[in-house]
């Protein structure tokens, strides 16, 4: 006879979860690292009493607000290669919708975050409970159904046996290369207390191994075919290299053919910086370098990426008549996007495939090619040098001169993290990356407020490198709930708060689009009506002080330097506040190098708008279907 243990619903998932596993490489992680809560009566004696019971085998994490606790956990499951990850429990009703952000999030960037919403009692026994949405004509409608188009797997546990299969499910799902995502099992509040008898095997350690599928031998023919017949091939490296490990693979296929390598945001470390074969990032925030290899290449290798519009300069980047591409990715989706050939593999895999087969038959890029790149490459870090330097070490700093003195300071142990703002481009275009997990951008969703709780988890994860968020004075002011967290937790972040009055970055984008810059700076209102009056007496930095943080304020390149210097040595919370050229001005870094669609007004009255629409016309024209 099977035997069993009487637990609750709460107490069995909790064990159960306790002892999963993932393994690669013949590596074993923990699933499930811990698990970030904020309590109300959804969740309280259920999930809450459970997490008393076994606080011996999962660790417990406070957070401040509920997408915050999911931006923690996405950030420590990235940190940890999707290998671990952290669950994050409940109430109903706002508790519980809060989350939809931060599972949005993660399911665009393909990265797993289990999610525990509590729900309206499955028996119904007063409706409506305290937070419930009543919809009159669906009795099983909740507001956790706003959490199914956000998550990969989703289920509501509405008798305690289904929870068997359906935690199977969510682990399955968690922990599938090509699935992974949110997943969510809403828990009805009555549920997460009722008893049953589970059986004991529920609890045994289970390990989900994490599967490299190799290419199909026609396809990986097809491919090699195509790159021997390239004469200006490009990679294009998506986030699905670091997913999979695969930068020493992609190293060892750049070496051998001398391919050049541009990355996307998620991509960007997949080669060092200073790797002869990297060439920086791609698309409308890329370098001159790659965007000209682009613009040219005879064949595009896009390795783990999504082809987001970003990366395409909205279908006007890849401009050779003759370009085709080739997509080595795990999901089929993505494989055949822009009628690519398909390379269906693990990314590692598939390179270390597409290595051999090419130094079999001696295969390498013409000389011509390779001078043409080291030369733009060459150019390109130079303007690089010149934006990062500051003549007049004691005057505010541009951007990109914040940038050049926290570069002057980290070393291959620094990670970075930014989501949004003006901060993306300047960094995907100008950030030498050291190692290949220093350069964290969270550009799927790009979310402001990502940041300081991702540095938690990314801190959680790798408790001995200097962790920076970077954030701007928008971004903080969206999320900075998190710092109380860090605080609390000694975890010691750094966040390098720039302040610049507002969006510069949709304030810039306004503009060019014919739409004046409005409502995008924090201002007063002006005598016509308009936020264009002085910018508001907000401090901060002494927020940031009072949430608990230590702040360091600087003036000048010269206290910057100093600052950062002294917060990435510190072992608590440290933020280094710095006021920049302000939001209007040129942020001092190179323009643009390739387009991105924003559509502008058909009809308006207004000067700019019509001025905009005209150049909004020409770039459109330029647009392609790569069929
Ligand atoms: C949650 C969220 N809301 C809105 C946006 C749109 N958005 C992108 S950047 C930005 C402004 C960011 O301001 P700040 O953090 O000060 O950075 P700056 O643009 O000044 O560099 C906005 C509103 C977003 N990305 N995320
Ligand atoms: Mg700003």
């Amino acid at each position: 006879m099977t035997s069993t243990t009487r637990l609750t619903v709460a107490q069995a998932l909790v064990r159960f979860l306790s002892a999963q596993y993932t393994e690669r490489d013949g590596v074993r992680h923990r699933l499930i690292g811990a698990t970030w809560g904020i309590f109300g009566h959804g969740n309280v004696a259920g999930i809450g009493q459970a997490l008393v019971e076994y606080g011996d085998v999962m660790p417990y994490h406070q957070g401040r607000n509920e997408q915050a606790m999911v931006h923690a956990a996405v950030g420590y499951a990235r940190q940890s290669g999707r290998l671990s990850t952290h669950a994050v429990t409940t109430s109903i009703g706002p508790g519980a919708t809060n989350l939809v952000t931060g599972a949005a999030l993660a399911t665009v960037n393909h990265l797993p975050v289990l999610l525990l919403p509590g729900d309206v009692f499955a028996t119904r026994p007063a409706d409506p409970v305290l937070q419930q949405l009543e919809v009159p004509y669906a009795g099983d409608i909740s507001v956790n159904d706003c959490l199914r188009p956000v998550s990969k797997y989703f289920d509501r546990i509405t008798r305690p046996e289904a929870l068997i299969p359906s935690a199977l499910n969510a682990m399955r799902v968690l922990t599938d290369p090509v699935e992974t995502g949110a997943v969510t099992l809403a828990l009805p509040q009555d549920v997460q207390a009722e008893a049953y008898d589970w059986p004991d095997d529920l609890f045994a350690e289970r390990i989900w191994a994490t599967r490299r599928p190799g290419a199909d031998p026609t396809e990986l023919a097809e491919a090699v075919r195509a790159i021997r017949d390239a004469r200006r091939p490009l990679v294009v490296a998506g986030g699905g290299v670091h997913h999979s490990r695969a930068e020493e693979a992609l190293a060892e296929f750049a070496e051998v053919t001398r391919v050049p390598v541009a990355s996307t945001q998620a991509g960007k470390g997949s080669l060092r910086h200073d790797h002869p074969q990297d060439v920086g990032g791609v698309g409308h925030t890329g370098t001159a370098t790659a965007d000209e290899l682009a613009r040219t290449a005879d064949l595009v290798i896009g390795v783990g990426t999504r082809y987001t519009d970003f990366t395409t300069a909205s279908g006007t980047l890849f401009a050779n008549p003759d370009v085709r591409f080739l997509n080595l990715n795990i999901a089929p989706f993505d494989g055949h996007k822009l009628a690519g050939t398909p390379l269906i593999a693990d990314a590692r895999s598939g390179l270390m495939e597409l290595t051999a087969a090419l130094d079999m038959h001696a295969y390498r890029v013409p000389a011509s090619y390779v001078t043409e790149y080291t030369e733009d490459k060459e150019r390109w870090e130079q303007r690089v040098d010149a934006c990062y330097e500051a003549d007049e070490p004691d005057v505010r700093p541009t951007q990109p001169q914040v940038l050049g003195a926290l570069d002057a300071i980290v070393d291959e142990s620094d990670v970075i993290i930014n989501a949004a703002g003006s901060l993306p481009g300047d960094l995907h275009k100008l950030w030498r990356a050291r190692s290949r997990d220093q350069y964290h951008l969270e550009y799927g969703y790009s979310c402001m407020g990502y940041e300081v709780p991702a540095a938690i988890g990314v801190q959680m994860a790798a408790p001995d490198r200097p962790v920076w968020a970077l954030v701007g004075d928008g971004t903080y002011l969206m999320m900075p709930t998190e710092i109380v967290t860090a605080v609390q937790e000694g975890i010691a972040i750094k966040v390098l708060l720039v302040q610049n009055h507002g969006y510069a970055s949709i304030g810039g984008l306004s503009e060019e689009t014919g739409a004046e810059r409005f409502g995008t700076a924090y201002r007063h209102r002006a005598d016509d009506g308009t936020f264009t009056g002085t910018p508001l007496p907000v401090d901060l930095a002494a927020n940031a002080a009072s949430l608990g943080m230590r702040v360091l304020r600087a003036k000048t390149v010269s206290d910057l330097r100093e600052a950062l210097a002294q917060a990435r040595t510190a072992d608590t919370p440290t933020c280094v506040y710095v006021e920049t050229q302000t939001a209007d001005t040129v942020s001092g870094a190179p323009p643009a190098q390739a387009w991105w669609d924003v559509p502008v007004a058909e009809t308006a009255t207004r000067p700019s708008a019509v001025k905009a629409r005209e150049l909004y016309e020409r770039h459109v024209s330029t647009r392609r279907r790569h069929l």
